[in-house]
């Protein structure tokens, strides 16, 4: 079994902390690795690594070539060791193993991505009028703290990583509980990058109640970039309000439309639904999971969406066969199932699925994709986020009500319309309220282009120059032109 420390100052370290925790792999229940369970000390002295590095240190001060250097370093490192790590990934997460050499390979143009912009951050002049030159200058944010789920373990750590380095931040990094494997094994990606200063990035794992918290409650955290839950980043918000009012940004829940139009094409339109919602065993925040579609074709939609769950093949990630893996842990396993329930007690019909897998797959978190026609988004299904392979299929009579049904959602991340009327594509675009629409697809998701959400899905964008703006403080500079004094008194 593999055991791993933690990467504080440049160094693996169990810390002070005397106690390990257990990393399963969901596909079999059994324990593969074991890793610290970092105490508030841990946290602290990863912190004051990272301010340490920040505030003596060079990094902050390096040139653009410099920190592009470290970064291309880590892709090509990430690229090399891919085979592995998607195995790892796969072991540790549940998803199929196809899943997680795309997670790889994202994670990798992430770091080339953002190796891009390191050598492209510069300030403006602005015109003011006077006799002066008004400068923007722009600078790192200081020590962040970046707190990430456990769904994209690997290419969530890149998201946050890649643009905190690019723009010359120090950090200290908190995987999820269920799945901090991968990011320990970046750990030791980054320790052979002789050009990244020692207390640059530091990796604390441990429990989100006891590290995360200690993150978002620190005086010495300049910034938490967060993604999770709508519930833990509501805490963050409000520890960040009652400290230092250090800088937030959040990536949280969903509960996203895919609306189908009686016109779309039909299977591009079938598949489409169930990609959006059962890819990474819909633990996805931009899950489709509310799909909506018109009266017309709606009985034959759910009978072809049927047939089609009917040929996915469930089990280990291991086995390149499955299409769909094991959810991340025992307890998520519990969760998701407590919906399905729900949606049955509330009297959705459960037309395909939703069942705990036995036999083989007994001993791992295994559930047959579920779909639940007849629903009306008043159920608890459609209202609030499952994170599972839970499809909630509505009924809508016209585009009015399909928007209105789209908006009537807390959450505003994703959504997606599939229609062959281009002039309806764009009216649904514009009146759905959320951070990322899609016409005729679902789920692409690029380094260039911004990603975050509307309303309780979050707060700031990730990603595209959005994503390095995040870590960036803007400094106004003015210099005077004029000689002698002012003449005001
Ligand atoms: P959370 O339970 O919110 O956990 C996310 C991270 O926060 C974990 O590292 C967790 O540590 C930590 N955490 C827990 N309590 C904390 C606290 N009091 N203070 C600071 N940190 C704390 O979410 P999850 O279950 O891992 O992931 C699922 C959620 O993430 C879903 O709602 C999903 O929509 C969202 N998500 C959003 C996006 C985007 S881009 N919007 C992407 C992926 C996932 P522990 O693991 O120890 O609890």
């Amino acid at each position: 079994m593999n055991s791993y420390q933690m990467y504080i100052g440049g160094e693996f370290t169990s810390g002070a902390t005397t106690k390990m925790m257990d990393v399963y792999n969901p596909a079999t229940g059994e324990v593969f690795a074991q890793v610290p369970e970092a105490t508030r000390q841990d946290t602290q002295s990863a912190i004051a690594a990272a301010r340490e590095a920040f505030d003596k240190g060079d990094w902050r001060h390096s040139t653009g070539i410099q920190r592009a250097t470290v970064l291309f370093k880590i892709a090509a490192a990430l690229r090399e060791n891919a085979t592995r790590l998607a195995e790892l990934e796969t072991l540790n997460m549940g998803k199929p193993l196809t899943e997680s050499e795309y997670d790889l390979a994202d994670a990798a143009t992430c770091f080339e991505y953002f190796g891009g912009w390191a050598t492209k951050i510069f300030g403006e002049v602005n015109p003011v009028p006077d006799n002066a030159i008004s400068m923007t200058m722009k600078e790192p944010v200081g020590v962040c703290g970046l707190i990430i789920p456990w769904n994209y373990p690997l290419l969530m750590a890149a998201w946050k990583l890649a643009p905190a380095l690019a723009a010359g931040c120090t950090m200290i990094l908190k995987p999820a509980e269920a799945t901090p494997v991968t990011v320990l094994e970046l750990a030791k990606i980054l320790d052979k990058i002789e050009e990244l200063p020692k207390g640059v990035v530091n990796i604390v794992t441990g429990y989100g109640e006891v590290a995360g918290a200690e993150l978002s409650e620190n005086y010495s955290v300049d910034k938490v970039a967060f993604t999770g839950s709508t519930e833990v980043g509501r805490l963050i918000m409000k520890a960040a309000a009652d400290t230092n009012l250090k800088k937030v940004t959040l990536e949280l829940g969903g509960k996203s439309p895919n609306i189908f139009f009686a016109d779309s094409d039909f299977e591009a339109a079938v598949e489409g639904a169930l990609f959006g919602c059962f890819v990474n065993q819909g633990e996805v925040c931009s899950a489709g999971s509310r799909i909506l579609v018109q009266k017309p074709i709606y009985e034959k939609f759910v009978e072809a969406m049927i047939a089609k769950t009917k040929m996915i093949k469930v089990g280990p990630g291991m086995n390149r066969d499955n299409k769909l893996g094991a959810l991340v842990t025992t307890e998520h396993l519990e969760r998701v199932s407590g919906y399905i329930s729900k949606g049955k007690a509330e009297g959705a019909d459960l037309v395909y699925g939703g069942e705990r897998l036995g036999g083989d797959l007994a001993n791992g978190y295994f559930v047959s994709p579920a779909i639940f026609a007849g629903v009306n988004n008043q159920m608890t299904i459609a209202k609030e986020e499952i994170f599972g392979p839970v499809a909630s299929v509505i009924p809508f009579e016209d585009e009015a009500e399909a928007v209105a049904i789209a908006n009537d959602s807390p959450f505003g991340l994703a959504g997606a319309v599939w229609t062959r009327d281009i002039f309806r594509a764009f009216r649904v675009v514009k009146a759905v309220r959320a951070g990322i629409l899609w016409v005729n697809h679902m789920q692409p998701t690029y380094c260039e282009a911004p990603w975050g959400g509307y309303k309780q899905s979050g707060t700031g964008r990730e990603l595209g120059r959005y994503g390095i703006e995040n870590f960036l403080e803007s400094k106004q500079v003015h210099i005077n032109l004029n000689e002698g004094p002012m003449g005001w008194y």
